[in-house]
């Protein structure tokens, strides 16, 4: 039975009981709406690029007592007592990031990506100096000095964008801007732009003006800590992430930098911008990075790239302009300017046939960002739930039928039983 609002099944109150049992028993419609939220990921292909599926262990650690203490400082120098075991679950965060990415100095404690960013702004620059980042409608980030994130407000921040041919980052342009504006601090990565980044000329660049670099990898961390990218942390000073995108842990973030530049980072995080760190994510991101060097993390990584290629060629094939013309990474970022659709209601339909995505700008679109030309995909979710390129096919041909179809409410209804059937043949962890 489903309720007015919810097109998900309303559980039993026994099932929720089970599931919740505490909860349930003090607040039951919260406790419902949990689970018909556990029922929409398990019935849906969610292929939205900064989404994935935390393990069971990950979730346990998020939801453990140690949520309920706090602990201002850093392990070894607290502003309270009762450190002697959240002490330890830091180090272990710290120690398993630092095997993972090779880091120098890491730190565990932000929040989440924005005031991992921020805290590097606040570490090196003062307010008003110049930035030089990628432009959020060619796939920057809002903290990348978007006019409006405190980024782009506190700080001058000058933008680079794509090659208007090839759609790919433009390092001549970069390097021209970089002489000519003499940044501080130089940013690299983005949130949806399809190909790897060339970490060694960014690096030259920064040099060549003697500018701080810094490297936003949430997007792609886990390729990374999988070795299906190159790692920024040879090459930049100071490499931030988010934990829950293709890493695949919880809603968190990590600041990796050179050891020159440890006590800025970490004065920046506490007490700059934080006060105490959340130690239930701590725990949660020391189990993520334990998991994430287990060789079957590799394999998890290595596959989100074959099915992100896979879901691309498919959908080359029924005739989509691809940004790029492909990918090399975990997302797709489609072109719908051609097949005269846009993004929002493509979105919206898909959504209806059990397909999660997100409606999002391309480079040089004319349309705004709230009903922008472009379709937003990514393989982390899926692959983790065991698709391979055969799902990732079908997909493509999904979408296509759904495109093709003018949006056909009868046609949607079909595919909807088609992701439903499919998605019970992978569970969720
Ligand atoms: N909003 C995130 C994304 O979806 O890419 C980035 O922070």
């Amino acid at each position: 039975m489903n309720s007015p609002t919810s097109p998900f099944p309303i559980p039993a109150q026994a099932a929720v009981a089970e599931s919740f049992p505490a909860l349930s028993a003090t607040d039951p419609q919260l406790a419902s709406l949990l689970v018909q939220e556990e029922s929409r990921q398990r019935l849906k292909v969610r292929l939205i690029a900064s989404e994935n599926y935390a393990s069971g262990a990950v979730r346990e650690a998020c939801s453990s007592v140690i949520t309920n203490q706090y602990s201002e400082g850093y392990p070894g120098s607290r502003y309270y007592e009762g450190q002697q075991i959240v002490d330890q679950v830091e180090r272990l965060a710290i120690a398993r990031a630092k095997a993972l990415f090779g880091a120098d100095h890491v730190n565990v404690q932000p929040h989440s990506g924005s005031p991992a960013n921020l805290s590097v702004y606040l570490a090196f620059l003062k307010p008003g100096d110049t930035v030089l980042a990628m432009q959020l409608a060619h796939g920057g980030h809002l903290t990348h000095g978007s006019k409006a994130s405190i980024t782009g407000k506190y700080w001058n921040v000058i933008h680079y964008g794509l090659d208007a041919q090839s759609k790919l980052i433009d390092y001549a342009t970069i390097r021209e801007l970089a002489l000519q504006h003499k940044p501080k601090m130089i940013i690299a990565g983005h949130s949806a732009y399809p190909r790897q980044i060339d970490f060694a000329a960014f690096r030259a660049i920064a040099d060549e003006v003697g500018a701080i670099l810094m490297v936003d990898m949430a997007h792609f961390a886990g390729l990374v800590a999988g070795g299906a990218h190159p790692s920024p942390v040879p090459y930049a000073d100071v490499v931030t992430t988010t934990t829950h995108k293709s890493l695949r842990g919880p809603r968190g973030a990590i600041v990796m930098c050179r050891a020159e530049h440890a006590a800025k980072i970490d004065k920046a995080i506490f007490p700059g911008l934080q006060g105490g760190p959340h130690n239930a994510i701590t725990a949660a991101i020391a189990v993520t990075l334990q998991e994430a060097l287990r060789p079957e993390f590799a394999t998890y990584a290595g596959q989100c790239v074959a099915n992100a290629r896979a879901l691309a060629h498919g959908l080359l094939e029924h005739g989509f302009d691809l940004v790029t013309g492909g990918t090399d990474n975990h997302l797709v970022l489609v072109d719908l300017r051609r097949k005269g659709i846009a993004g929002k209601p493509l979105a919206a339909a898909l959504d209806r046939a059990g397909l999660v995505t997100n409606y999002n700008a391309v480079p040089w679109d004319e349309q705004p960002p709230q009903n922008p030309s472009g379709l937003r995909l990514g393989s982390p979710s899926m692959t983790t739930r065991g698709f391979r390129e055969a799902e990732f096919r079908r997909i493509a041909d999904w979408i296509a039928r759904i495109v093709d179809s003018g949006l056909n409410g009868k046609v949607i209804e079909e595919i909807a039983e088609e992701t439903h059937q499919l998605c019970a043949c992978f569970p969720m962890p």
